[in-house]
């Protein structure tokens, strides 16, 4: 389901950017969470681009959520973690959930967006070889046509596996202003890319290509380190990381639960200093694809 503004904007081929709630709900803590959900709102908004955060409230999937919807998402207790294939479920049963990249990429492309700001893709997790935990995030990506903005893949992951699954299932990936794959809280994953663009003109071109050959429905991934200045300091973050991994093992934690885990770990025992670079990173994120939404409407809006 639409919300008004979503619609409207759609109709009058206004910029839409769509935006996940799993990072909401799952990601963050709260109570600062909400406060986030609304700020990443905003700064669509001051852009003149309509927000819609997707989820999926009481069976009914929602694009573009209302003050309540937000609250719903950043404070309820009990609230699912809902990829692509728990839609369904959720719709038949009437739950409630917050939806991952997974998900929310398919809602959003069903709903006729275009452009998707989030912090961190998922992707294959270390360990995968006894594990075969890999994101759901990627074979989806890699049918959906649907261009995502993000700081990489979660530097909890595989990154280098990460990458070569990408490159085998045909997902695109561009480095907006860099040469090599950034690494969510960190500037740079130290992997390459091989595809640079410059600025929002030259992503919508790619779009525009993609359409153009027609044919398989991938997404376009634009990789967008965070700035140096806000980076999480990478001696810090390996040293956490590590320690991380090994709760993780202890604790026996696996599935739906690592990823949040993880992060809910590096943000205690690094005093909150990863939660302040994943924001930096999302902002960015939500900035750029602002600014990608907003080309995009026009050049679709002048271009028959
Ligand atoms: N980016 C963030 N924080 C998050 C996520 C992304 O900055 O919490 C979420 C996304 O919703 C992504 C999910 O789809 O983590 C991946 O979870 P899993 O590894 O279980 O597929
Ligand atoms: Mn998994």
């Amino acid at each position: 389901m639409l919300s008004e503004e979503v619609r409207e904007a759609l109709e009058r081929g206004a910029p839409v950017v769509a935006l996940e709630s799993t990072i909401i709900a799952h990601g963050l803590p709260r109570p600062r969470n909400l406060a986030v959900a609304r700020e990443l709102e905003g700064l669509l908004r001051d852009r003149g681009v309509v927000p819609a955060t997707i989820a999926v409230l009481d069976g009914v999937a929602r694009v573009g959520l209302d003050e309540h919807g937000l609250e719903r998402i950043a404070h309820q207790d009990n609230l699912r973690k809902l990829g692509f294939r728990d839609l369904a479920p959720a719709l038949a049963t009437g739950a409630s959930g917050a939806t991952t990249v997974a998900g929310t990429a398919f809602l959003a492309a069903r709903a006729g967006l275009r452009v998707f700001a989030t912090g961190g893709l998922g992707g294959v997790h270390r360990g995968f070889t006894l594990t075969q935990d890999e994101s759901a995030d990627l074979t989806l990506l890699s049918r959906t046509r649907i261009t995502v903005v993000c700081a990489g893949v979660k530097s909890i992951l595989d990154v280098p596996a990460t990458l070569e699954r990408l490159e085998t299932l045909g997902v695109a990936v561009l480095g907006f202003n860099t040469a090599r794959f950034p690494g969510f809280y960190l500037t740079s994953s130290n992997q390459p890319v091989d595809w640079t663009v410059q600025d929002a003109e030259e992503v919508v071109a790619v779009m525009r290509a993609q359409d153009t050959l027609g044919g398989l429905e991938s997404a376009l991934l634009i990789a967008n380190p965070v700035p140096g200045t806000d980076q999480l300091d990478p001696a810090l973050h390996d040293r956490v990381l590590a320690q991380a991994l090994e709760a993780a093992e202890r604790a026996r934690v696996t599935g739906q639960a690592i990823t949040p885990f993880l992060l809910a770990y590096l943000i205690e025992h690094t005093a909150g200093a990863s939660l302040e670079a994943n924001l930096a990173a999302v902002r960015g994120n939500v900035r750029l694809a602002a600014e990608i939404a907003t080309t995009w409407a026009h050049e679709t809006r002048t271009t028959p």
